[in-house]
């Protein structure tokens, strides 16, 4: 009588987990875009900026720091407009009235078609509301897709509360901004804070986690791509294997096992694509800006 030699098990979890490699959504292109690092690494800024654990009351949403934008900078509309990669006339339109200085930092990023560009945001206001002096903070993408560059708040946005502990006597509280791309491109993603018409009555911007969801496959690393190959090798054998045990009268295969290429052998995958979150954020230490 020949016994046969039963193949490990091994060889069919390897084909299931690669063939379960998660291939939808994950989070990139933002470095440092939380700036966890403690610093404006991976950002150019303009202007009076600086990354900050609290601003007053105001804790960073997410992590330990936030960046802090303060109008009251010196910085004219043209340098801004300029350092902003958008035309000055696109950045002026966004105010009824003369742009005295401004703040900015900017990063540039990789996104494709589908792709949704989030961050919060908070702005908070030593201006009454009003039309003179109305101080806002603002989002530019260049080359600038339509939708994508305006105004985040003004002194006239409604729903704003107390500051204290801040310099501000309100703000809009954070909130979001998501931006969904239309094209494959390299962005140049900007916030600032603008002082309007004097240059008194200071106004900023607290921003934090950005982010870029993307739509786009997330490959499997080369190396494992060689191992699925090889994997299913293996279970196309163990296949085969299972089918001569069969008609040799072998009995059964192992309950509850399934043919490779069928849903039962991912069953999360046939309920609903797990996602791969991966958090791209480069933390390194310096400081520097343009
Ligand atoms: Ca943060």
């Amino acid at each position: 009588m020949v016994t046969r030699r039963r193949r490990p098990r091994f060889e069919w979890i390897a084909a299931l987990a690669l063939l379960c490699w998660p291939t939808d959504r994950a989070h990139a292109g933002f470095v440092n875009g939380g700036f966890e690092a403690g610093t404006f690494e991976g950002w150019d800024r303009v202007g009076a900026a600086q990354v900050l654990s609290s601003a007053g009351s105001v804790p960073p949403p997410g992590g330990a720091y936030q960046a802090y934008l303060e109008n009251f900078s010196f910085v004219p509309a043209s340098a801004l407009a300029e350092f902003l990669g958008v035309p000055l006339e696109s950045l002026a339109a966004l105010s009824a009235e003369p742009i005295t200085e401004g703040t900015a930092v900017a990063q540039d990023v990789t996104a494709a078609a589908g792709d949704v560009i989030r961050f919060g945001w908070n702005f908070l206001t030593n201006e009454d509301p009003g039309d003179l002096f109305n101080d806002f903070a603002f989002v530019t993408v260049a080359p600038a897709p339509p939708g994508a560059t305006g105004v985040l708040a003004d002194t006239l946005t409604p729903g704003t509360a107390a500051a204290p502990g801040t310099e501000f006597l309100r703000q809009t509280g954070y909130r979001a901004f998501e931006f969904a791309v239309r094209e494959d491109g390299v962005y140049r993603v900007g916030v600032g804070v603008a002082n309007v018409r004097d240059l008194s009555g200071s106004s900023a911007l607290l921003v934090d986690n950005f982010q870029i969801d993307t739509a786009r496959a997330v490959p499997a690393p080369p190396g494992l791509t060689l191992l699925a190959v090889g994997a299913a090798g293996l279970a196309i054998g163990r296949l085969r294997q299972v089918g001569r045990d069969a008609a040799a009268g072998a009995g059964p295969r192992t309950p509850g096992r399934a043919p490779a290429g069928t849903e039962e052998m991912c069953p999360e995958k046939a309920a609903t694509v797990n996602p791969v979150r991966v958090l791209l954020q480069v933390v390194e230490s310096g400081e520097h800006g343009r």
